[in-house]
């Protein structure tokens, strides 16, 4: 299959002023586009062509000799969640079985704010931070450059940008600063519990 760019769930203004037009500009119209146009000019005329994205993901991830073509499909994928992970007027508390089961697996709300905060922060140059599902736990990860949790058998549940790309624009070098914004006025808790519930049943 050719891949394309999906539509971005909102226009490209909703975020601001917390995450800038500018930077959809750049990180949706260029970066975003920019894997899914490799991807598809690497995969053209293998036996990857026929996949689903999340299948070349899978095929490509532990072959070394298709690392190119994993760190596109996999960004290909990671900023589509990513962009889901956020919607205008987000951040707040989720509620429900997710809340619930937040409670259960970090003590208390604010703990799971600290470890996702701190897992984008500390991770070293490029990556993303996660919250994901595994063995029936919820866990913080963070991962280096395209790597993610499907490949490492955890669901992801909610993911965090924090390449440069995604915040320099707006933030600078302050990525503690786009973290905890990311988390207070962003995060987009419906679409956490929909893929929460979703790996549940
Ligand atoms: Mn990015």
């Amino acid at each position: 299959m050719t891949h394309t760019l999906p539509e971005l769930p909102y226009a490209p203004t909703a975020l601001e002023p917390h995450i800038s037009a500018k930077t959809f500009e750049f990180h949706y119209g260029k970066h975003h586009k920019a894997y899914v146009d490799n991807l598809n000019k690497l995969i053209a005329g293998t036996d990857l062509e026929s996949k689903t994205l999340e299948e070349v993901v899978a095929a490509s991830a532990k072959d070394a000799s298709k690392a190119g073509i994993f760190n596109n499909a996999a960004q290909v994928w990671n900023h589509t969640f990513y962009w889901n992970s956020m919607k205008p007027n987000g951040g707040g508390e989720p509620t429900g079985k997710l809340m619930d089961k937040i409670k259960e697996d970090f003590g208390d709300f604010g703990k799971f704010k600290e470890e996702f905060k701190n897992a984008g922060v500390t991770q070293f140059g490029s990556g993303w931070a996660w919250l994901v599902l595994e063995g029936g736990k919820l866990k913080v990860t963070k991962t280096p450059n395209a790597d993610m949790p499907l490949v490492h058998g955890q669901i992801p549940l909610l993911t965090m940008d924090v390449w440069e790309h995604a915040y320099y624009i707006d933030y600078q070098n302050r990525r503690p600063d786009y973290a905890q914004t990311f988390i207070d006025k962003l995060i987009n808790w419906d679409f956490v519990s929909k893929n929460f519930e979703l790996a549940m049943k």
